[in-house]
């Protein structure tokens, strides 16, 4: 283990520093030269998609990117490590559940299905026959089907996503937790809403002609390295990019380019951002209005700002957000933004300067209560001068797990339409369920109820992704059956039910064979690029099986009625694509489009200012600055005591809950994890020290004590009033009731907490 430091990063992102940690990560995993070989096929034309992220290629066909957090995640599931029958022999249940998150995946890729035995507190080897009948048996046992929950996470293939969503509805019930709910939900029901699609409208060709790239919530160095690549060559070619963070972040101040020899040779690096902005977390809604309201000013001074042709041919509600904006207070602006009336300005300007302007956000923006409204803000910054549809424009929220936009558009979704409902009923001739399912805080309340009985994961890892991890746990714990599809141990497998199974799966590098021969399966990068990814490595275990197979297998033990042919399907993944072709119009000739070099992007109508809005048109829309978040609440509760916002994030040593290592390099932050970033004066103020040990306590006023003991205060640039901590070690502190307004997320990016000088012993 490194030794535990903190230590300002002069460096840029990328660099020698990523290409150091990535052998690193290969010896550790026993791969170097299998690693090396997998790594040069990820997002290569016939090979597998990277499973790092949602950030696209360049046609999927360029030469190989390198990308230091999708090296880690290939060698995370190329990794040499076992976990059989032996080591679940060796360790009970209750022992394992005192290890590490990390240590858990560190034992490597399972290899057998396992079930749970009470008697021994152990799991034990079981045969996939034995595995399908127990859980049909006791799906069938339940007196309603939304007794069931079936939870999705990101990494899920079309095929095995469409599968799952037709087994699951023809069993009887919308129960369709995801990770999205957790994500990118508020941007799809923003989006929806104003533009009529709930996705993002750019592609990379608009990064080449952004004359403006505004960049708000979101830490591409770590979590979508590839985007770096696009943003330096931007900054090249002169293009301004604005970020927006509490944060300065590494990677959107500088970046070392591994592909460019030159940078590599001579140390030197590219700027990234040529405006940084350190809003307040959760200040993103205020901040944007004080540049609307910038730029509504300048158009009454100096006309020629808005696009007045394509807000009246092509939008409503622009008088009532003008009359809002007038109406705004630049005080007000400055004290929710953090940021001065002059910053708010200063961004307008550069908005007002660019002849087209793209928008990304992440979790920044949509992990928070008033997230949807704004998502709508920033859409609302682009509508102002017609920044949608046009070259070099457009909104791109960028999603986090390699399919997760693939998975939505397959139907794995809570609340589907009716005319999805519909077309299934039409092709596979039962009649679905048409009440709206549980999302995902929805779930966990209704085990807590206990009428959620059966909770069945695709993967994830829910017990440590989701919020409030005691009442997460304790759900899980009441159901009499809990069922993980994973290719590694984790926390979930051990917070289990009555009776628990673990079904072990090919992972995306892998070859898949089934009896039509080697199969490849399809993906949907963040630009809504379908193309296929087939694996290379041989097995981890000859007794995995792949997702489609594993979902065929048990709805054909658990619907004996079915019309459909499950196993039939998984013979061949193309019978599977031409169902998908027969329910979704956008998938029309799925197996030759998908077939061709890059595979085919699906139509996005906001694109083509088409808008499949209520109105026929995209809609401004008006919000009021929030001040009643469980921040302001807490504050307004508690006089005298200082609430904090946490925001909880990922370190650059993980991929969510699957921890790779205890540094987060840029952050300077080394061998650790339990740390919290906190302003000086903070801490001052606090009457501590910096590298002093605190306990953090919710502010949350359901009479519930959350609190998680012993982290380590670091002086940080950081707004004050404003924590940063990582997940999921804080899940413990996101109650279950702060969701987001219209989207029910949890508002992991704004905790409100409480700080003591931890008492115990501190080692
Ligand atoms: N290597 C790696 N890659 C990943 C992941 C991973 O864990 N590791 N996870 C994947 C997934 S599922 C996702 S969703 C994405 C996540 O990618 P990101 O969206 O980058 O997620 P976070 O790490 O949560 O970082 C959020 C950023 O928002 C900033 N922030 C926090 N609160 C606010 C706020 O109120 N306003 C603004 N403007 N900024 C704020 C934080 O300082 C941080 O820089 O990455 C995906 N890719
Ligand atoms: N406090 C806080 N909580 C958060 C967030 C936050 O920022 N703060 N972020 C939220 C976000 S954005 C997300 S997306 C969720 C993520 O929530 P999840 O998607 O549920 O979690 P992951 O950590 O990505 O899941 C990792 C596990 O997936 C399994 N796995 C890996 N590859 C495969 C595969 O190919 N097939 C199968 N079947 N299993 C596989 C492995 O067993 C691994 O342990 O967490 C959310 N929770
Ligand atoms: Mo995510």
């Amino acid at each position: 283990m490194d030794k535990q430091k903190i230590e300002f990063y002069p460096g840029p992102a990328g660099g020698w520093g990523a290409l150091r940690s990535v052998k690193n990560t290969l010896l550790h995993h026993d791969i170097a030269l299998k690693g090396a070989k997998t790594l040069l096929s990820a997002n290569q034309p016939g090979g597998f998609d990277c499973p790092g992220c949602a950030w696209p290629d360049r046609n999927h066909a360029s030469s190989f990117e390198f990308c230091e957090n999708g090296a880690k995640a290939v060698a995370a599931e190329a990794t040499a490590r076992r976990a059989g029958p032996e080591f679940f022999a060796r360790h009970s249940v209750t022992e394992m559940l005192a290890q590490s998150d990390f240590w858990l995946e560190d034992q490597g890729r399972l290899t057998h299905p396992l079930r749970y035995d009470a008697a021994s507190d152990r799991y034990l080897p079981l045969e996939w026959d034995q595995a399908f009948a127990l859980i049909a048996q006791q799906l069938q046992a339940l007196p309603d089907p939304n007794q069931a929950i079936f939870y999705t996470s990101g990494r899920a293939s079309n095929e095995a996503a469409f599968l799952y969503q037709l087994f699951v509805r023809e069993y009887g019930t919308n129960n369709f937790p995801d990770c999205s709910n957790m994500c990118h939900e508020a941007s799809g029901n923003g989006m929806r809403a104003q533009i009529g699609v709930g996705k993002g409208t750019v592609t990379l060709d608009d990064f080449e002609q952004a004359d403006a790239i505004f960049i708000f919530g979101q830490n591409p160095g770590t979590n979508h390295p590839r985007m770096l690549g696009e943003l330096r060559a931007a900054h090249k070619r002169g293009a301004r990019i604005v970020s927006f963070n509490p944060l300065h972040e590494r990677g959107l101040e500088r970046f070392q380019d591994p592909q460019s020899k030159l940078e590599m040779a001579t140390l030197g690096a590219t700027p990234i951002s040529t405006h940084y902005f350190q809003v307040r977390a959760g200040g993103d809604l205020a901040a944007v209005k004080g540049m609307m309201k910038h730029v509504l000013e300048q158009e009454a001074a100096r006309g020629g700002v808005l696009d007045h042709a394509f807000i009246a041919e092509h939008t409503t509600g622009f008088e009532a957000l003008a009359a809002d904006l007038q109406a705004e207070d630049w005080a007000l602006l400055a004290q929710e933004s953090g940021l001065s009336e002059a910053q708010m300005r200063a961004a307008g300007e550069v908005y007002i300067g660019a002849g087209s302007s793209i928008v990304c956000w992440g979790m920044g923006i949509t992990q928070h209560m008033h997230s949807v409204a704004t998502v709508q803000m920033l859409v609302n910054l682009l509508l102002l001068r017609g920044n949608l549809g046009r070259p070099g424009a457009g909104a791109c929220p960028v999603r986090g797990h390699s399919n997760v936009q693939g998975d939505r558009s397959m139907g794995i979704w809570e609340k589907p339409p009716a005319a999805l409902l519909d077309r299934l009923e039409q092709v596979f001739g039962f009649a679905p369920p048409r009440a709206p399912g549980a999302d995902t805080v929805e779930a966990i309340r209704l085990m807590l109820s206990g009428q959620g009985r059966v909770f069945f994961a695709l993967g994830g890892n829910f017990a440590a992704a989701a919020p409030d991890s005691d009442a997460t746990w304790r759900a899980l714990r009441q159901c009499d059956l809990t069922v993980h599809v994973a290719t590694k141990l984790n926390r979930s497998h051990l917070v289990h039910g009555r009776e628990a199974l673990i079904l072990p799966c090919l992972g995306r590098t892998e070859i898949d064979s089934q009896a039509g021969g080697p199969q490849s399966v399809s993906v949907e990068d963040s630009m809504s690029m379908v193309h296929l990814s087939g694996g290379i490595n041989p097995p981890a275990s000859e007794l995995l099986l792949s997702e489609p197979a594993i979902v065929a297998r048990l709805a054909a033990a658990t619907l004996p009625a079915s019309r459909t042919r499950w196993l039939w399907l998984i013979e061949d993944y193309a019978r599977i694509r031409d169902l998908i072709a027969q329910v979704f119009d956008d998938f029309h000739d799925f197996n030759a489009r998908v077939a061709t070099r890059g595979g085919f992007r699906l139509r996005n109508t906001a694109s083509e200012r088409v808008w499949n809005t209520a109105s026929g048109k995209a809609g401004f829309m008006a919000h009021a600055v929030p001040r009643d978040t469980p921040v302001h609440r807490a504050t307004a509760r508690l006089p005298g005591q200082q609430v904090f916002s946490l925001m909880t994030m990922r370190s650059h040593d993980q991929y969510n809950t699957t921890v790779y290592g205890m540094d987060d390099r840029y952050r300077g932050v080394f061998g650790q994890r339990r740390v919290v970033f906190i302003h000086a004066d903070d801490i001052r103020a606090l009457g501590c020290k910096d590298g002093d040990w605190v306990d953090l306590l919710s502010a949350w006023d359901d009479g519930q004590e959350r609190r998680i003991e012993r982290f380590r205060l670091v002086a940080y640039d950081i707004p004050r009033g404003n924590i940063g901590a990582y997940y999921p070690e804080t899940n413990p502190l996101v109650p279950l009731a702060a969701t987001a307004i219209g989207a029910g997320t949890p508002t992991s990016k704004a905790v409100p907490v409480t700080l003591r000088a931890h008492t115990g012993i501190v080692g």
